[in-house]
């Protein structure tokens, strides 16, 4: 591995292969191609998403398209592997094997930032968690940059040269960096998600849990006992009778807490659900181990109206309410969007399930669904695991799921896209298909 105190020497002294031309992909291009290092890309695709760019920007860009040849594993001393390509395939496994530095974008991070970074992670919730804090910091009057799996590249962040860092990290960015020392790091609740890149579950819980490696404060979900690091850590949870240090307490209704004192009642946020409740309290606890003001806390969470995609509002026609929640992509997070309606739910499902163990929400379907819509790759698969539960239809398109579900619908109702499954195999991404369902609502709107 690269010594840490040598960073500058070491980091220019090597050959670099850059695995992958996404978002990652492009912002370790650029930053070393900047620092005039070394560096060849490849990707499998013959024109990645950022070619055009890293070309219009620099001069001499060594693009090698096509499968990973081991003749650029053997020219490269460190090779940087996008979060989007498992490093366990065999030509990464057996570079390493040779001696190879195998790593991610957010390790070369780590070796350059020197402001304090509060990492957040999590099986859901990191989103949101990690715009609130983000949101909490700034209005303390700190300059602070948030990225990471949300959406801006870590690397691209140190040229804003803020006060802190707040990085959500997926478990697959977490895998590749060691160097990390977070000055808090947060792990919100665990369920089965990605079940498709590890062994089994235990492997992906180990590779969230690295995230507590290194750090200063580790912040954890008293009620999610996968969660926690040790007996120190800093607490939130949702149960009243707790002894977490953030909680939720009964005070003329609910309110978030700090110890027997009440911060902000529930009723005064924008954003609603148990879920939500859960991700104020640990954005609290985050925030309040930085010595953020009380003031500036309280203030972000009363102004916080959360993020597209995540329970968005879509439209109330005839009396029926239609939510978008496209980002509930695996079970735990569709599990949270249907208990946290208030109204009984018609379910939009559906698309790849990434091997998760679909009958954890078959409870909730029972008693809170009174009819499924499945549409994509894995519709069957989830027909099978909540066969029982409520009535289930299978649907061709997302067109066909929305009109099945104004016909289906009578008044006081709630149309629910909550999809316990990736989008990959219909859309682009996520966002690409709560568009989609907006649209079709809206089609609606204006019959
Ligand atoms: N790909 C190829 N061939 C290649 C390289 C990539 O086909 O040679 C494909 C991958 O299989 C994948 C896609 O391209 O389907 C994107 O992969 P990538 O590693 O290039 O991804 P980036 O564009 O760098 O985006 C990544 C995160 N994506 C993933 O981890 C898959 C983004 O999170 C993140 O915002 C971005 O880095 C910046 O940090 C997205 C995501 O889906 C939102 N994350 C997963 C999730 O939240 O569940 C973990
Ligand atoms: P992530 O970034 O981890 O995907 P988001 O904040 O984007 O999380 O929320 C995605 C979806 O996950 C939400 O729309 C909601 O359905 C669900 N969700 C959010 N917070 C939680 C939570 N604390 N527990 C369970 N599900 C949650």
């Amino acid at each position: 591995m690269l010594n840490v105190s040598q960073q500058s020497t070491a980091l220019a002294d090597v050959n670099y292969l850059v695995v992958g031309l996404g978002v990652s992909g492009y912002s370790v291009a650029a930053y070393l191609l900047e620092c005039g290092y070394r560096c060849r890309i490849q990707d499998t695709r013959d024109i990645p998403p950022y070619l055009g760019q890293l070309k219009a920007g620099f001069e001499a860009v060594d693009f090698y398209p096509g499968a990973l040849a081991a003749e650029l594993t053997n020219w490269a001393d460190v090779i940087v592997v996008s979060p989007g390509l498992s490093v366990r395939q065999p030509e990464i496994e057996a570079a390493a094997e040779r001696g190879k530095t195998v790593l991610g974008d957010v390790e070369l991070f780590a070796r350059l930032v020197d402001k304090p970074v509060i990492a957040i992670t999590g099986s859901n919730g990191k989103s949101t968690v990690t715009t609130l804090v983000g949101a909490m910091i700034e209005r303390d009057r700190n300059k602070v940059a948030v990225g990471g799996n949300i959406g801006t590249a870590a690397l691209d962040l140190l040229a804003e040269k803020p006060d802190y860092y707040v990085l959500e990290l997926s478990s697959y960015q977490l895998e590749t960096t060691t160097s990390l020392r977070p000055r808090v790091a947060a792990v919100l609740n665990l369920c089965e998600d990605h079940l498709d890149r590890y062994a089994d579950y235990d492997e992906y819980i180990q590779a969230k849990l690295g995230i507590y490696r290194n750090a200063v404060t580790c912040v954890s979900n008293l009620d999610d006992s996968l969660t926690r690091h040790d007996v120190d850590d800093v607490c939130f949870s949702l149960d009243p009778s707790s002894a977490a240090e953030f909680r939720l307490v009964e005070n003329d209704g609910y309110a978030l807490a700090h110890r027997d004192e009440a911060w902000i009642k529930v009723n005064e946020l924008k954003i609603s659900g148990r879920h939500n409740w859960a991700n104020c309290l640990a954005a609290m606890a985050i925030a309040n181990v930085l010595d953020i003001s009380r003031a500036a806390i309280v203030g972000a969470l009363r102004d916080f109206a959360g993020i597209p995609h995540r329970s968005q509002w879509v439209a109330e026609i005839d009396g029926v309410e239609w939510i978008n929640d496209s980002k509930a992509t695996n079970v735990g997070a569709a599990k949270a969007s249907i208990e946290g309606r208030e109204r009984p739910v018609i379910l939009i499902a559906g698309g790849q399930s990434k091997g998760a163990d679909m009958s954890v929400m078959t409870d909730t379907i029972r008693d809170r669904v009174k009819l499924v819509l499945l549409l994509g790759q894995d519709a069957p698969r989830l027909q099978q695991a909540w066969r029982g539960a409520s009535d289930i239809e299978l649907v061709p398109d997302m067109r066909a799921a929305v009109r099945r579900a104004q016909q289906a619908a009578v008044n006081g109702d709630c149309v629910l896209l909550a999809p316990a499954c990736a989008s990959f195999d219909m859309y682009e991404k996520f966002e690409q298909r709560g568009e989609d369902f907006m649209q079709r609502v809206r089609e609606l709107a204006n019959d």
